[in-house]
């Protein structure tokens, strides 16, 4: 998928859709989000800058946006009770901005669904991690969302995304688009074909210790990479957990893995200089450190997985890439030619540096209280 584009006048009349106040000043795409697209908006309101982000939201990927803004309004209304009394609850979580009609989102002009948030301020993303220290903090803003959550009354959340990190279905889908071979790529992936092969017997652990009910069912993010963490300016720490479009039931594992992918990443997800792609274990030590400081709700059996979900996590992004990649880049954003082939070269790449340092990881792991 290439941006779309959006007219400034489409973007204003988008804006007013929403109880915000003040002239309007700008409105200019954000952030390096994969899914959404997303715009930062400025307004003045008596000579005070005001700011919010905008989203239109995928829905050919999430094809039932009210589904979507109905779990996000119950979690983030959720974590507002949690966070009652601290002054810095706004900072902390994801705050709606109502369309003004009352509904949690809005059509805009060209006929997709928007919706508004408050623009976290003195705070930022990173999209590749700079020091352990950040890592600690990332993962442990994740895990204390985890707790924030545990106790989110019935009914369960919708599953925006079903079998969203089913590794054995995620292979089902390439092998269809490799079937399929629409645009002619097969020839080209072979050797990332052979790759994925060689590693097909572990695809179902996870689903199946599910289906076994050896591990729980939680609520959980789904998305926890690197830049879906607000880290405050001042102190580094983890200060907002943001993109809730994925918060449904879901493994612990998978969330703790995809930290793992991205926190743990030396370099880009689309890095095409693969000498430079690898696990750190500096950066696994102390994310460990840090998701397990607060995710004290992990069963034996949840703890046993953790090495092995950073690999299949990595694995099954792969996977995804590769298969964006043979079906003509229809889910992925991509700004480049080979973009989705050179995002899943750099997770094959990784899942090979997190297999050679399996025992150490482990090892890390274990020493940890
Ligand atoms: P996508 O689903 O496309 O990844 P995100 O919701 O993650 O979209 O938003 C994209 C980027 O926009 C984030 O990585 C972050 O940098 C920025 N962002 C999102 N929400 C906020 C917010 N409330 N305040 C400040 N920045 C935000
Ligand atoms: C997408 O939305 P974003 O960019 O945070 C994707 C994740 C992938 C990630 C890979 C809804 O995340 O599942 O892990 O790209 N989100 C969705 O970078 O598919
Ligand atoms: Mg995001």
């Amino acid at each position: 998928m290439s941006s779309r584009t959006f007219t400034e006048e489409q973007l204003r009349e988008t804006v007013s859709l929403f109880s915000v106040y003040g002239d309007f000043r700008s409105c200019v795409p954000f952030g390096s989000g994969h899914i959404n697209d997303t715009f930062k908006v400025d307004l003045s309101l008596g000579g005070t800058q005001v700011s919010y982000i905008l989203q239109r939201i995928n829905d050919s990927i999430f094809t039932q946006p009210q589904r979507v803004m109905e779990n996000i309004q119950r979690v983030t209304e959720h974590l507002r009770v949690k966070l009652a009394g601290d002054p810095d609850a706004t900072r902390k979580t994801l705050t709606l901005v109502y369309a003004r009609d009352g509904k949690p989102c809005a059509r805009g002009p060209e006929g997709g669904w928007w919706r508004m948030y408050v623009f976290i301020q003195n705070a930022r993303t990173v999209d590749v991690i700079e020091e352990p220290g950040q890592a600690y903090k990332a993962a442990n803003a994740f895990a204390r969302f985890q707790n924030q959550l545990a106790d989110m009354p019935a009914p369960r959340l919708h599953e925006t995304i079903p079998e969203f990190h089913n590794t054995v279905s995620r292979l089902a889908q390439l092998d269809a688009a490799a079937a399929a071979d629409v645009c002619a790529r097969k020839a080209k992936v072979a050797a990332e074909l052979a790759f994925v092969d060689a590693r097909r017997a572990a695809a179902s652990r996870l689903v199946d210790l599910l289906a076994a009910k050896e591990l729980p069912e939680r609520i959980t993010h789904n998305d926890t990479k690197i830049n879906n963490v607000m880290l405050d300016d001042a102190t580094g720490e983890g200060c907002a957990v943001i993109d809730l479009d994925t918060v449904m039931p879901g493994l612990a594992l998978y969330d703790f893995g995809d930290m793992v992918r991205t926190s743990t990443a030396n370099a880009a997800e689309d890095e095409r200089d693969l000498s430079k792609v690898y696990s750190r274990i500096d950066m696994f030590e102390a994310l460990a450190r840090g998701y397990l400081a607060d995710a004290r709700f992990l069963t034996p059996a949840e703890r046993a997985q953790l090495v092995f979900s950073g690999r299949l996590i990595t694995f099954t992004i792969g996977v995804r890439f590769l298969t964006d990649y043979l079906a003509g880049d229809t889910y992925f954003r991509t700004s480049r030619p080979d973009h989705n082939l050179d995002r899943c070269r750099t997770q094959f790449k990784m899942v090979e540096s997190m297999e050679a340092q399996s025992a150490e990881m482990e090892r890390i792991v274990a020493s940890i209280a």
